[in-house]
C-alpha cells in the first residue's frame, strides 16, 4: 500500500437546519472519529475537518417556516451541533461553517478559476417564477399534484408519497409555497459543470479504486457513470448562499453542493497555514466520511471540481455507510422520528460511550441497520457492564484487597497463562487489520475479545477462591489480568474514549503508545494502581420505557397528522400574529372550581397585574403543585364569564396525540410581563 506523509479526514458537513441524530452519528461521525483517534494514537500526522453546511433551500424553507432569517436558523443549529459533538467526544480538529468569510472567499475563487478556464457551460433555461413574491422558485418551493399518484402536495423535485423523482414542470396545478400563487415560466441564466466531459477521467479513477473501495460505494459510482453523466447546474436563484462572483449575476448564488464540499478546504485553511500540503501534496491521504446519499457529490461532482481546478488531490477512499433506522422505521427529522444527540446527552449523562459502542457495534456498514432501545440496554448491560466492566472491576478490586493496590510480581506461569499472553498481541493485530479496512464493527468486536479473554481468565482461575491457599498463584493471575486491563485502556480509546480515560486513571497509567498494547509487561510490578469505580452502570427498564413512551407519543402524533386530524391551519400574515399579546406570567394560586371537574381557577402575576384565568386543566394537574410555575398567557383575549368567574385571558398549553397537556413555559426563568414573540 502507498506510504503517505499525512492524513486528511473529512466528515460530511451537517446542514445547520436541525439537530444531530443517531443516524448522522452511526453513518458518519462515530466511524470518522474512531478512525481519526486510531491514526493519532498510531502517531500519524492527521487532521479531521468538519463544520456546518449553512446554505441550500432546506435552510431557507426552515427560516420561512419559523419566521426567522436563514442567518438566525444557522446560528442556532451551528452552536447546538458544535456543542453536542464536543460533549459526545467527536474530536474534530476544527468545526467550521460555510457562512464565514474564508469559505465565501475560497468557494468564489474556485468557481472563478473554473469560469476563467472556460470549464462552465452557460445556459438560459425556463424556470418557475413567483410574480407575487418576485422570486424564482427552487424545486422545494413548488408544490402540486403528482402525475403518478395524484398526491396534491408533491414537490417540484420529488413526490414523497410515491417516491417518484419529478421535474417541476411535471406537476399538475403547480403552486408557489411562498405566496400560494400559480407560478409562471421565466428564463434564467445558470452555469453548468460539464460532468459528461469529465466522465473518461472519472471512469479511470473510479476503476482504479475498485479493489480498495467498499462495494456499495464503487457500485453506486459505477451505475452513475454507466448511465452517462449530464452537465449539472452549479448556481441557483436564491438570496442565501455564496454569491456567484461574476458581473450581472445579482440574485444568483452557488448551488449548495458546489460550495459545501469546498467547505472542507476552507476549514483546512482556517486550521493550518500548511493547508496546501493537505490539499495539493500527493503525499496526503484524504478520506471522506459520508452517508450513502452523499456518494455522488463526493465521488463524482466534487472530484470533478478538484480535477478541473487542477493541482488538488482526490480522495483516497470514501467509506460511505448505509442508513440507520430507529425501531424499524426510517429516521425522519420532519416527523421528529429520531434520537436527538443533544437530548441523549441530557437524558443519559456520562453515557456517551454507551451510545458510541451501540452505534459502532450495529453500524450500517454494508446495509441499513436498526437502532432499538432494547438493544441499547442489552448491549450495555450484557457486554459493557457484564464483560468489560466486570473484568476490570474484579482485577482492580482484588489487587487493592490483596496487595494494597501494588501490581504483584508474576511468578511461574502455566500453559493457560502463556496462552492468554500470546493471545493479546494477536487481538491488537486483528483490530488494526479491521480498522485499516474501515470495518469498525469487526474492530470493536476484537477490542471486546480482549475484555472477554480477561473476564474468562479470572472466571476460570478464580483468584478470590484460591487466595488463602495459594497467594503466589494469585499474584501471577492478577499481574496478567492487569496487563490485559492496561491494553484495554489503549485499544478501546478510539471507540470509547471517555471510559478509556477513566480506566487509565484507575490504573494510574498514561502515555502507553498504541504499539505496546498487547505487551506482557505494560505495567511493572510494584506500580500502585488506584481504587477504581464501576466503569459502566446498568441501564434500567424504566429508563428504556421512558424513551419508548416518547416514541409512542410521537408516532401517535404523526398518525393523527397524516390522518388529517391535526391539520395545519391556513397561513396567516405576520400582522395577523402580531395582534396577539402573549406574556410570561407566574401562577401564584390555583384552586378547583366547584362542580366543574375540568376547571381550575388560577391567579396569575402577569407582570402587568394580578388576574384570574379559568383553565380546563384540572384533570391534568394537581392545583397544589402549580404555584410558582411560569406560564405563557394570552393577556388581550376578551374577558368572559366561565361558571360565574370572570376569566381574563388564556394560558397556552401543548397537547400531544394522546391528549397529554403540558404548559408552554420559558426555557429559563424570565421576568413576569416578558413579551412572547
Ligand atoms: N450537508 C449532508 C446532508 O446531506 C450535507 C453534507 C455536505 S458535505 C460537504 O445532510
Ligand atoms: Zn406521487
Amino acid at each position: 500500500m502507498k506510504k503517505f506523509r499525512r492524513h486528511l479526514i473529512t466528515s460530511a458537513l451537517p446542514y445547520a437546519n436541525g439537530p444531530i441524530h443517531i443516524g448522522h452519528l452511526a453513518g458518519v461521525y462515530v466511524p470518522s472519529d474512531i478512525y481519526t483517534r486510531y491514526l493519532r494514537l498510531r502517531g500519524k500526522e492527521v487532521i479531521h475537518v468538519c463544520g456546518s453546511d449553512e446554505h441550500g433551500v432546506p435552510i431557507t424553507i426552515k427560516a420561512r417556516q419559523e419566521g426567522l432569517t436563514p442567518r438566525q436558523v444557522v446560528d442556532r443549529y451551528h452552536e447546538l451541533n458544535k456543542t453536542s459533538f464536543e460533549k459526545f467526544g467527536i474530536s474534530f480538529d476544527i468545526y467550521s461553517r460555510t457562512s464565514n468569510a474564508t469559505h465565501y472567499e475560497t468557494a468564489s475563487e474556485i468557481f472563478k478559476k473554473l469560469y476563467d478556464k472556460g470549464e462552465f457551460i452557460e445556459k438560459t433555461t425556463p424556470q418557475y417564477y413567483d410574480e407575487e413574491a418576485q422570486h424564482f422558485l427552487a424545486d422545494r418551493y413548488i408544490q402540486g399534484t403528482c402525475p403518478h399518484c395524484s398526491n396534491e402536495s408533491a414537490y417540484g423535485d420529488q413526490c414523497e408519497k410515491c417516491g417518484t423523482s419529478l421535474n417541476a414542470t411535471d406537476l399538475i396545478n403547480p403552486r408557489s409555497t411562498i405566496s400560494g400563487s400559480t407560478p409562471v415560466m421565466r428564463d434564467t441564466r445558470h452555469w453548468f459543470l460539464p460532468l459528461d466531459k469529465y466522465a473518461p477521467f472519472l471512469k479511470k479513477w473510479i476503476e482504479d479504486k475498485k479493489k480498495e473501495w467498499k462495494a456499495n460505494v464503487y457500485g453506486q459510482c459505477k451505475s452513475w457513470l454507466d448511465q452517462g453523466l449530464q452537465p449539472r447546474a452549479v448556481s441557483r436563484d436564491l438570496d442565501w448562499g455564496v454569491p456567484v462572483p461574476l458581473e450581472n449575476a445579482t440574485g444568483k448564488v452557488l448551488y449548495v453542493w458546489f460550495d459545501a464540499p469546498i467547505g472542507y478546504i476552507s476549514a483546512t485553511k482556517e486550521l493550518t497555514p500548511d493547508w496546501e500540503n493537505y490539499w495539493k501534496d500527493p503525499g496526503t491521504r484524504m478520506i471522506h466520511f459520508i452517508g450513502k446519499d452523499n456518494i455522488v457529490f463526493h465521488c463524482i461532482v466534487f472530484p470533478s471540481v478538484l480535477h478541473a481546478g487542477g493541482s488538488y488531490i482526490l480522495p483516497d477512499n470514501v467509506p460511505a455507510n448505509e442508513f440507520m433506522n430507529l425501531e424499524n422505521n426510517k429516521i425522519s427529522t420532519s416527523r421528529n422520528w429520531a434520537v436527538w444527540l443533544h437530548e441523549y446527552l441530557e437524558e443519559f449523562p456520562g453515557k456517551q460511550d454507551v451510545l458510541r459502542y451501540v452505534l459502532c457495534a450495529n453500524a450500517p456498514e454494508t446495509k441499513d441497520s436498526d437502532f432499538t432501545w432494547k438493544d441499547f440496554q442489552t448491549r450495555n448491560n450484557n457486554e459493557l457492564v457484564a464483560i468489560y466492566g466486570n473484568f476490570v472491576n474484579r482485577a482492580i478490586v482484588l489487587t487493592n484487597n490483596y496487595f494494597e493496590g501494588n501490581v504483584p510480581e508474576r511468578g511461574e506461569m502455566n500453559e493457560y497463562d502463556l496462552k492468554v499472553l500470546e493471545e493479546m498481541p494477536k487481538i491488537r493485530q486483528n483490530l488494526e487489520n479491521s480498522l485499516d479496512q474501515f470495518r469498525f464493527r469487526d474492530a470493536l468486536k476484537e477490542a471486546m475479545n480482549l475484555a472477554r479473554l480477561g473476564n474468562k481468565y479470572l472466571a476460570d482461575t478464580e483468584p478470590w477462591i484460591i487466595f488463602k491457599t495459594d497467594p503466589n498463584r494469585v499474584q501471577t493471575i492478577l499481574n496478567i489480568a492487569l496487563q490485559i486491563c492496561a491494553s484495554l485502556s489503549v485499544i478501546t480509546e478510539p471507540f470509547l474514549p471517555h471510559s478509556a480515560g477513566r480506566l487509565k486513571q484507575f490504573l494510574n497509567i498514561s502515555g502507553i503508545p498504541w504499539d505496546r498494547a498487547g505487551d506482557r509487561e505494560l505495567i511493572p510490578p510494584r506500580h500502585v494502581i488506584g481504587k477504581g469505580e464501576l466503569l459502566f452502570a446498568k441501564i434500567t427498564d424504566q429508563e428504556i420505557d421512558r424513551q419508548l413512551n416518547k416514541l409512542i407519543a410521537i408516532r401517535k402524533m404523526n398518525e393523527k397528522v397524516s390522518a388529517g386530524l391535526l391539520p395545519v391551519k391556513k397561513n396567516i400574515s405576520y400582522e395577523d400574529f402580531s395582534v396577539l399579546d402573549i406574556r410570561i406570567g407566574t401562577i401564584t394560586k390555583a384552586e378547583k372550581v366547584a362542580k366543574a371537574k375540568k376547571l381550575l381557577k388560577l391567579t396569575i402575576d402577569t407582570g402587568l397585574d394580578s388576574r384570574t384565568v379559568v383553565s380546563g386543566i384540572a384533570e391534568h394537574f394537581d392545583p397544589l403543585t402549580l404555584a410558582g410555575r411560569q406560564v405563557s398567557v394570552l393577556v388581550n383575549l376578551e374577558p368572559r364569564k366561565i361558571r360565574g368567574i370572570e376569566s381574563q385571558g388564556m394560558i397556552l398549553m401543548a397537547e400531544d396525540a394522546e391528549g397529554k397537556l403540558v404548559f408552554v413555559s420559558p426555557g429559563e426563568k424570565i421576568a413576569n410581563g416578558s413579551v412572547v414573540k
